[in-house]
């Protein structure tokens, strides 16, 4: 964990201007993660300095991991005491997805290697390690997308190849970016952006004023209109959870269609709570619809040390699964109390319905629950994936949304379109079935794996970019109009909560089963 942020520090942040942003919601404490990424000019910092900061940072990483034990030790006390309270574990919980496959203690370990291969003259070499692991680390992201990129950039590469008038170039670029399934809204951004900057600057579009302008714009729209610049910002969106001062568990809330991968997703995200982050997780069972929907969860349960709370025969509703859920992991302490529900269509009224009774049954008793509610859709699925997203962002409400299964398609440009059409960031996405095959979206690191940018090559469009009055004119304007859309937040509903030891034998709608559904059309 620890290892990304300081990969991205020592090898990502000169070359690969915006990688230093991912690395605030690495695992340890921001305190230690930032001591690595205030981060740009790492690489050209003397070796004193560098050696100072890696020692700060060794001193704030093991001070994340004594406070991570002491958090673990008060929930522990909070249980042995009998109290309710929950055991939300504070500010380390946002820290969590920034993963890959290492241990923070790995990472701790890693940087005090650092801090000994300074102190000996051998930190060139050590700076080489790392920078080979995160060169491993982005190609294994990087094969994920292999199929969109190769059927992607071999559409650009034929256009660079042609010398053609400056409106036949445009339209045969537009007519491969929607081929890419990037949206018909980003193409034509492009398009206009690109026709506007030879027109400004009287001259022809060489391939990197392509490229810079492909780049910039999907950085844009992929980080919710931020300005992509060589500071990085905004990037990656991380899962939310509970308001730490209040000390009642996150609780994650997974929907969508039939076959998407969500049952998948909140096994692996199980997992890496369990293992990355140590927390204690719940995972309620709400598919009551499909027989084998609750044994493959508890298979998960079991492969991620998770616990689970079933329906109690095959007549209990979602919502009331998901009642007593929410009172456990309230009443005994859980950190994360993850949802998986069955798979529907986004029309189905009475199935919406019984999504918006799970959701009330858990902001009844967990306040500000579900804290993200997350929408996973396969990439493979295309446009219908945005206009059923659609419906569910205004029917249910989402906060969030998962891609799935980009290792098994050529439709990465997918995501871009889904963001800008729902103006919903994406959190995490499947690269594969296994248990470790999910990442953090990564805006800048996704676009340059899609269009199979090398660190050196991002470098240099982001500068051209730079240098581009016209793209820079209009990515502002962008970037102010997407800031005034911005819904505001809304805080959480603290008057519907009630404390758990005088609500557990209330029975409220919820928990008497809800509303009951037509199950027979999906
Ligand atoms: N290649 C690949 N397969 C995936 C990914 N995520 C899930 N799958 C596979 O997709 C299939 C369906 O996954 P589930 O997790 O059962 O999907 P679900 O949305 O829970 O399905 P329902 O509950 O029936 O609606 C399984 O075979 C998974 O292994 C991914 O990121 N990549
Ligand atoms: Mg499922």
């Amino acid at each position: 964990m620890m290892m990304l942020a300081l990969g991205t520090a020592l090898c990502g942040a000169a070359s690969f201007p915006h990688a230093h942003a991912f690395a605030p919601s690495a695992m340890l404490s921001s305190a230690a993660s930032n001591a690595f990424v205030s981060r740009r000019g790492f690489v050209s910092s003397s070796t004193e300095s560098v050696e100072k900061r890696l020692t700060q940072a060794a001193a704030a990483a093991g001070n994340a991991a004594a406070r991570s034990t002491a958090a673990a030790t008060q929930r522990r006390r909070r249980q042995q005491q009998g109290g309710g309270g929950g055991g939300g574990s504070g500010g380390g919980m946002v820290m969590l997805f920034d993963f890959i496959k290492k241990r923070a203690q790995e990472g701790v370990e890693q940087t005090q290697n650092l801090v000994t291969a300074a102190q000996t003259g051998r930190l060139d070499e050590a700076l080489k390690e790392t920078s080979a692991y995160v060169k491993d680390r982005n190609a294994k992201f990087s094969d994920g997308l292999a199929q969109s990129r190769l059927r992607f950039v071999g559409d650009l590469e034929n256009l660079f190849g042609m010398a053609g008038p400056l409106e036949e170039t445009l339209e045969k670029l537009e007519e491969a970016l929607l081929q890419a399934d990037l949206g018909a809204t980003t193409s034509f951004q492009i398009i206009e952006d690109l026709r506007n900057t030879a027109k400004a600057e009287d001259r022809r579009l060489e391939p990197d004023d392509i490229k810079s302008v492909l780049r910039a714009t999907l950085i844009q729209v992929l980080n919710g209109g931020t300005m992509p610049s060589a500071e990085g910002g905004g990037d990656t969106a991380a899962i939310t959870f509970a308001d730490p001062s209040l000390g009642v568990p996150s609780v994650l809330f997974f929907m969508g269609a039939n076959g998407m991968g969500k049952t998948t997703t909140v096994g692996k995200v199980a997992s890496r709570l369990r293992e990355d982050g140590g927390q204690k997780v719940l995972l309620a069972a709400a598919d009551t619809f499909r027989a084998a929907a609750v044994e493959q969860l508890n298979e998960w349960a079991e492969r991620s040390g998770a616990d689970i709370v079933v329906p109690l025969d095959k007549d209990e509703r979602p919502p009331s699964v998901v009642a007593r859920a929410a009172e456990k992991a309230v009443s005994e302490g859980y950190d994360v109390l993850i949802v998986d529900t069955s798979g529907r269509l986004s029309n189905n009224y009475s199935l919406n319905e019984e999504l918006k009774d799970m959701k009330k049954a858990l902001s009844d008793r967990i306040p500000g629950a579900p804290h993200d509610t997350l929408l996973v859709v396969d990439a493979s699925v295309g446009r219908n994936a945005v206009d059923q997203a659609r419906t569910w962002k205004q029917e249910v409400g989402i906060s969030a949304l998962v891609v799935t299964k980009l290792d098994g398609t050529a439709r990465g440009g997918f995501v871009v379109s889904i963001v800008s059409d729902l103006g919903v960031p994406v959190k995490l996405i499947g690269v594969g079935e296994s248990l470790y095959d999910l990442r953090d979206f990564e805006p800048v690191l996704f676009v340059d794996s899609l269009l199979g940018y090398s660190p050196e090559d991002a470098s240099r469009l982001q500068a051209i970019f730079e240098a581009n009055p016209v793209m820079q004119a209009r990515m502002l304007e962008r970037m102010k109009k997407a800031q005034q859309a911005a819904e505001p937040y809304v805080p959480p509903k603290l008057e519907s909560y009630v404390e758990p030891a005088s609500k557990s034998r209330r029975k409220t709608k919820a928990s008497k089963g809800g509303k009951r559904t037509k199950r027979k059309k999906r």
